[in-house]
């Protein structure tokens, strides 16, 4: 599917440090090894309803990463998907009777708009679950010869043929501290993983199931659901975690760098999806797992089912400058929840002027410094708050200083806001 276009991206003189980031799997700060070459997932949108803005600051943290090891000197690998076919998508489809692939191609244009107005670099693989069927079929196959999938029968009407995963047959109980057993990524005991289970799309009642926590790899076509050719499996449509495995699997290496997204998404999505490659390489998925908090509004997680919602694509129209979205946004540290506030973008609306306006009175020799700063705040799990406070700081001398404007510390202050954070002055 096609990607966005990425704004030019400013070399910067120096370079950024090995990044620190908090990792899920490890349950504390781990330093990503530096290298040529970086890879990194970060779990796309269900295209029915437009990006909020906890969307918007998943993509904007883990684009804070991107721009952190390009200005190390590395290249990234960088793959998205977008799940446009699933059960919430179908859902929504039925109850606005409009057609579900109409629905995924205008929801998922707008949020290419929104993260081109947002500057957030572009993945090289934009990939819909709907092409990717037909690379996920022999990989649910190869995992049913391998004894680690297995057919359940339907009842009360329902066909024959869905297929699960064997989470107890795939679970390798810490025989090598490569291996994925349950657990591996979220940490969490069995006793906790029910309840978001079932909450999370999962069906831990599905009776002819071998375990509870077991999810679905391939739904044998229903009437009047969209289906399409499983081979050997018959007709039907792929479980939401393999769909992320074998996209990732397609263009990263094995194992990848990061392993990206919400903390919604920690437990079943990213344990399950480990499990299903490790269980089709006998590898790793991922070095690290990293995840965003979840951002809400007014007192409740902002969700896309609860229809609380503040829309990039609305504040736009409202003539809001994309800038002061992604600074209010990067204001808050993507490991916390937090709540959206209209504070927030006044805030932000400031600050831009304010930065702006000192770049006219930038202090000469002053952009080193500042430079060294912020990447310093970035290398440390992203510290984005940090980084905008140390450019606050900045501003508030430059603006003291008055006259002394140096034109080449202003050109580099422009260029680190620019390259570092994604805000153009
Ligand atoms: N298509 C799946 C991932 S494969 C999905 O979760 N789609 S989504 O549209 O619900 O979410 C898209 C991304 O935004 C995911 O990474 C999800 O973890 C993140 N996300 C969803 N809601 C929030 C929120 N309120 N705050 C922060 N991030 C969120
Ligand atoms: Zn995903």
């Amino acid at each position: 599917m096609k990607s966005w276009t990425t704004r030019p991206v400013p070399e910067l003189p120096g370079q950024m440090p090995p990044v620190t980031i908090f990792d899920t799997s490890q349950g504390g700060p781990a330093t990503i090894l530096s290298a040529p070459r970086q890879s990194m997932y970060v779990c796309g949108i269900t295209p029915y309803d437009a990006t909020h803005m906890g969307h918007a600051a998943t993509y904007l943290a883990f684009d804070l990463l991107n721009r952190a090891w390009r200005d190390a000197g590395s290249q990234v690998d960088y793959v998205q998907n977008v799940t446009d076919v699933d059960d919430p998508l179908l859902e929504r489809a039925t109850a606005t009777g409009q057609d579900w692939r109409e629905l995924a191609v205008d929801q998922t244009d707008l949020f290419r708009e929104d993260m081109e107005a947002l500057n957030v670099i572009a993945p090289a693989h934009y990939v819909g679950a709907v092409e990717a069927i037909e690379w996920i079929v022999p990989e649910i196959e190869r995992l049913l010869r391998d004894g680690f999938a297995y057919r359940v029968d339907g009842v009360n009407g329902e066909p024959d043929g869905d297929v699960y995963y064997d989470v107890a047959a795939a679970d390798s109980q810490g025989q090598d501290v490569e291996a994925w057993e349950l657990g591996t990524v979220s940490g969490l005991s069995e006793e906790e993983m029910l309840p978001l289970f079932a909450e999370r799309g999962g069906d831990p009642d599905r009776p002819g199931k071998r375990g509870k926590l077991d999810p679905l790899l391939w739904r044998v076509a229903r009437p009047g659901e969209p289906h399409w050719d499983g081979s050997s499996l018959g007709d039907g449509r792929p479980g939401w975690h393999i769909e992320c495995t074998v996209i990732a699997q397609r263009f990263l290496p094995s194992p990848f760098t990061v392993q990206a997204g919400g903390s919604d998404l920690i437990f079943p999505h990213h344990e399950m999806g480990a499990g299903h490659w490790y269980s089709l390489s006998g590898e790793p998925m991922a070095r690290h797992y990293a995840h965003t908090g979840m951002v809400g509004l007014d007192g409740a997680k902002m969700s896309k089912s609860l229809g609380n919602l503040v829309l990039v694509s609305s504040l736009r129209r409202e003539g809001v400058e994309p800038a002061a979205i992604r600074l209010a946004v990067l204001a808050n540290h993507y490991r916390e929840d937090w709540f959206w506030t209209g504070q927030l973008l006044e805030d932000a609306t400031r600050r831009l002027a304010a930065w702006r306006r000192a770049l006219g009175s930038a202090p000469e020799g002053s952009a080193g410094t500042l430079l060294a700063t912020v990447r310093e705040r970035l290398a440390d799990d992203l510290d984005a708050p940090g980084a905008l406070k140390a450019i606050d700081g900045w501003a508030a001398k430059a603006v003291e200083a008055g006259q002394t404007a140096s034109p080449a510390d202003a050109n580099l202050v422009s260029d680190l806001v620019n390259a570092l954070l994604g805000v153009e002055l």
